[in-house]
């Protein structure tokens, strides 16, 4: 307690409003993804590991255990049909038991071989039917959940000019989506994400936040964009998409990753923290509560509860950075057009050592001071991997 109580006096002395910045970073809700516990990999190999879930009954335990640590990850995003269960209400009880709630139900219109050449997007009427009809149960299976959002990433897209037709495409998309929105129940909302490039590599049919903004506003309010770190070009500015998209009300949420090259997957943070740092001083800046915060990782040889604790501790540290920024000298500076003064805030709270403050939030929580050396010394992995036993053939994610 001694490091926190140094930064404590030196924050409160610097003004902060220490309580608050607390009770802020109490509140964090992450959402973890049922397919970043299963099997997954590249396109070259899936390594299966110790222990590893064989339903969604054991990821949403597995997501628990990450949650007990952690205490910001309250909450699972589920991917249909990979998480299939015969009978929804058993899976809504096994997610309340272990205390989590359920978070945006993901469709997965990607993996069926009537897919190939797209889904709602898809030149052949019947496709698109079939595609339409299977976003009309997940909104369904989202209902009987309790979930509150559909969240739709689409693979469709072409792989070379002249294959489709691309305003034909857009007109498929747009009346795709105003029949599944109109469907709706008022409770949920659809969070549309998009991607640069992948699966497709010549024209993605929601490449972009523009291409994403444009349908959302075609449907309705209750329809955002949801930004994926992994899914744009090298070099944007996300921080920037972020303001403009919560300036104009439609930031539906995050798929949090981190990416050195394409859509890596890797732990959030672990390659730009600054960049996450940036973010998040624009959703603390940003009026009105936090957007959904969801990590989309699928970890190929990293240990996968280790990798999302330490994903959310990321999170944490990143957010209660951002809660630390100097507004009124950042204004002023700004104000005062001092070029290099305004950058020289953000410089302060991003070099600030938050560990200590995190720690003691998560410890007042009930869950861990230092989550990864807990996870470790829990003997988590040897006991599940002890029950499970090695498997093969498990459903759930990239290796079925
Ligand atoms: C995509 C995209 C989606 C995720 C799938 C598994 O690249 O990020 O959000 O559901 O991967
Ligand atoms: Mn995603
Ligand atoms: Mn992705």
């Amino acid at each position: 307690m001694i490091a926190y109580d140094h930064l404590a006096d030196r924050l409160t002395g610097a003004g902060h409003d220490l309580a608050a910045v607390e009770r802020a970073l109490a509140a964090l809700v992450i959402e973890t993804p049922s397919w970043g516990y299963g099997d997954s990999g590249t396109r070259f190999a899936v390594y299966q590991q110790p222990g590893r879930p064989r339903d969604v009954f054991e990821r949403l335990d597995d997501a628990a255990e990450v949650h007990r640590l952690t205490g910001s990850a309250g909450s699972v995003a589920l991917h249909f049909p990979w998480d299939h269960v015969d009978d929804l209400g058993t899976l809504r009880r096994h997610a309340e038991e272990l205390g989590l709630g359920i978070g945006a139900t993901n469709v997965n219109l990607f993996q069926d071989p009537d897919y190939k050449l797209g889904s709602l997007t898809h030149p052949d009427a019947a496709i698109r039917r079939k595609a339409i009809d299977q976003l009309l149960e997940c909104v369904a299976i989202a209902t009987a959940l309790g979930s509150t959002a559909q969240s739709l990433w689409l693979a469709d897209g072409t792989n070379y000019p002249g294959q489709d037709d691309l305003t034909g495409r857009r007109r498929r998309l747009v009346e795709s989506l105003r029949e599944v929105y109109g469907a709706m129940p008022e409770s949920q909302e659809l969070l549309v994400e998009y991607k640069l490039f992948e699966p497709a590599f010549y024209a993605t049919d929601l490449a972009d936040w523009g291409a994403a903004l444009l349908v959302c506003q075609k449907l309705g309010d209750r329809a955002r964009v949801l930004v994926d770190l992994g899914h744009h070009a090298q070099g944007t500015n996300v921080e920037q998409i972020v303001a403009l998209l919560a300036e104009e009300g439609r930031l539906g949420g995050f798929h949090f990753n981190n990416r050195k090259y394409a859509d890596d997957d890797l732990i959030v943070g672990s390659v730009n923290p600054f960049e996450l740092f940036l973010i998040f001083c624009e959703l603390a800046a940003a009026a009105g509560p936090l957007p959904r915060l969801t990590i989309d990782q699928a970890h190929n040889v990293e240990a996968k509860v280790e990798a999302m604790v330490l994903s959310v501790v990321n999170l944490q540290e990143a957010y209660a950075k951002a809660l630390l920024v100097d507004r009124a000298a950042l204004a002023e500076a700004q104000e005062r057009g001092d070029v290099l003064g305004g950058h020289e805030v953000l410089l302060d709270a991003y070099r600030t050592d938050v560990r200590p403050l995190c720690a003691k939030v998560r410890a007042e929580g009930g869950a861990e001071e230092d989550p990864v050396a807990a996870h470790r010394a829990s003997g988590y992995v040897e006991r599940v991997s002890a029950e499970r036993g090695a498997t093969a053939g498990v459903a759930g994610g990239w290796g079925r």
